[in-house]
């Protein structure tokens, strides 16, 4: 039955990953009521670090009576010392939507200290709990590392630099065997843009995934929160007691909860990948997600609160510092546009001839838009440089131009496909899949045109793309059972897909660049017109 139903990779954004009902087993939830004070859920394993002297979760079977005993139905103070209480009540204002770490302490009669993260959320307080780590780090030592980092991020002169100084930072504070900076592009696809890895691994960088392997809810939960952690891919979902809460009879949103118990989905994603545990931390810019800081292990690790914090906080140095960054590199750009442009405005000036001077440097018109062709038509004139379609076909091309509303609206066109709009152009794809055209007279043909060239594009993407998806059986989770479960695909070697009769696309600076042009070659050419009505007169 499950195969004969249709699915599709839409079910992918539907799977309400917030609302799992389940943890993960390295640590314990405790759901308080604040208007009753009392533990109104828990998970079932929460049992086995209260009671006294134990403290793991090496049950084999959740004990389900200390859980209603000495759990639920408590007020906190049964669980916890009056300073942690006190700490808690302190702290509450700061608590709203905002997971904080509020101490580390033992529980009541109990020796072993707990890492203790608050958040409240819908007139609920939710304690996550986990075993602290044996010792704690040196504070003084964590503030030198992230010192050398940032002074590290804030030298790296381009966007790439700044990533590859990222990953490495992150990996150094983090000890994973793997770090990656997984960058979004508009249609959600990603890429791996830096790693910082073991010698031995694979490398990663470079590769392309496609958007439904994140799927949406899961980038709009990464915007909220920042940090999430698998510590053992192959763990033990373990259920929250009751399933619903007895307050309102729904599922609790674990939106902020560190300890959710991920989708089963991923969690098959990445055993196929052979990964054991990963951290993942957002990269916002002007609060969207703009990436991912990825983190990989081969074997099962945890890190303490402490070192998820210095990571967080590099997260949030890179947020940031990415528009700054992104903006020097735009902005570089645009200044060497705006001097070609500059130095071919002069050459025009200094002839009568606009085609001449347009070409006396045939170069910089190349150059000026990174195209290896171009074409003037000017008049009955038809001058090609570099690469391009033959002589006839440009001429063709220029009169199906001539047509475009959308050069008789803008004075300019642009496609990365042009042969989708003007099939003829099929014959010609290799040397101009890609086409900008401007219009420089009043004459609809007289056009300056680039060409760029079919990009038989070589992406590698991890694994195919076109077949993401294979149906599999229920998983855990909330609504474990209703809907058949899609699982990600088991290759991950990098295959080549190539896109036939694409160009790399135009970027905006350059259709601007090619706007200001045209302005330029219409204010010569009025001013040349102008000479010689005076001339005439
Ligand atoms: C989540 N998928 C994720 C996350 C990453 C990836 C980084 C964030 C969660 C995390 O690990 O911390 C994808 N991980 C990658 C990629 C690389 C990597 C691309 O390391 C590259 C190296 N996934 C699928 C398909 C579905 C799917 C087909 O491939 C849906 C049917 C679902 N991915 C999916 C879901 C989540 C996810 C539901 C959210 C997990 C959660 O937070 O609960």
């Amino acid at each position: 039955r499950l195969g004969s139903q249709t699915v599709d990779l839409t079910s992918c954004d539907r799977e309400p990953i917030h609302i799992p009902g389940y943890v993960q087993p390295h640590g314990f939830l405790l759901v308080v009521d604040e208007a009753s004070g009392r533990i109104v859920q828990a998970s079932a394993n929460a049992a086995d670090f209260v009671r006294p002297g134990n403290g793991g979760p090496d049950q084999a079977t959740p004990d389900q009576t200390t859980l209603n005993q000495a759990v639920l139905g408590q007020p906190l103070g049964a669980l916890l010392e009056p300073a942690s209480l006190e700490q808690l009540a302190s702290a509450r204002e700061n608590l709203e939507g905002n997971p904080l770490h509020v101490f580390t302490a033992p529980l009541r009669g109990t020796g072993a200290r707990f890492d203790v993260i608050a958040h409240r959320q819908g007139g609920l307080l939710l304690l996550e709990l986990e075993p602290a780590p044996p010792q704690a780090p040196n504070p003084v030592d964590f503030y030198r590392l992230i010192k050398t980092s940032l002074a590290a991020l804030g030298a790296a002169q381009s966007l790439t630099e700044f990533a590859q100084v990222g990953a490495r930072e992150v990996r150094a504070l983090s000890g994973y065997d793997r770090v990656m900076i997984y960058r979004f592009a508009d249609d959600g696809t990603g890429q791996i843009i830096a790693e910082d890895k073991q010698d031995a691994l694979t490398p990663f960088l470079g590769l392309h995934y496609p958007a439904s392997d994140i799927p949406r809810q899961a980038r709009a939960l990464y915007v909220l929160n920042m940090l999430r952690i698998v510590g053992d891919v192959n763990y033990e979902p373990v259920p929250l007691i009751p399933t619903l809460l007895p307050t309102t009879g729904a599922p609790t949103d674990m939106s902020h909860c560190v300890l959710r118990s991920v989708s089963p989905v991923h969690v098959q994603y990445l055993q196929n990948m052979g990964v054991g545990a990963t951290l993942t931390i957002s990269i916002l810019r002007g609060g969207e997600l703009w990436g991912l800081i990825a983190c990989h292990h081969q074997t099962p690790r945890r890190v303490g609160y402490d070192v998820r914090a210095a990571c967080e906080f590099l997260g949030q140095v890179m947020s940031l510092q990415l528009s700054a960054k992104e903006e020097h590199e735009e902005q570089a750009y645009r200044l060497r546009l705006g001097h070609a442009r500059a130095r071919l405005v002069e050459l025009m000036a200094r002839h009568d001839d606009l085609i001449e001077g347009l070409l006396q440097s045939d170069l910089d018109l190349l150059a000026f838009l990174d195209a290896p062709g171009a074409a003037v038509c000017i008049g009955e004139e038809v001058v090609l440089l570099g690469t391009t379609p033959a002589r006839a076909e440009v001429l063709e091309l220029a009169g199906w131009l001539a047509e475009q509303h959308e050069l008789a609206d803008n004075g300019l066109i642009h496609t990365d496909a042009l042969s989708d709009d003007f099939g003829p152009a099929q014959a010609y794809q290799r040397e101009a899949s890609g086409l900008l055209a401007v219009q420089v007279s009043a004459r609809r043909q007289d056009l300056v045109m680039w060409f760029r060239p079919e990009q038989v594009q070589t992406v590698s993407w991890g694994g195919d793309p076109s077949k993401p998806v294979e149906v599999g059986s229920a998983g855990t989770g909330v609504l474990a059972g209703n809907e058949p479960r899609l699982t990600p695909r088991k290759s991950f070697e990098a295959w080549q897909q190539t896109v036939r009769g694409r160009s790399v696309p135009w970027r905006l600076s350059e259709l601007g660049a090619a706007q200001d042009l045209r302005a330029a070659i219409l204010s010569v050419v009025l001013r040349q017109a102008e000479q010689v009505g005076q001339l005439n007169a």
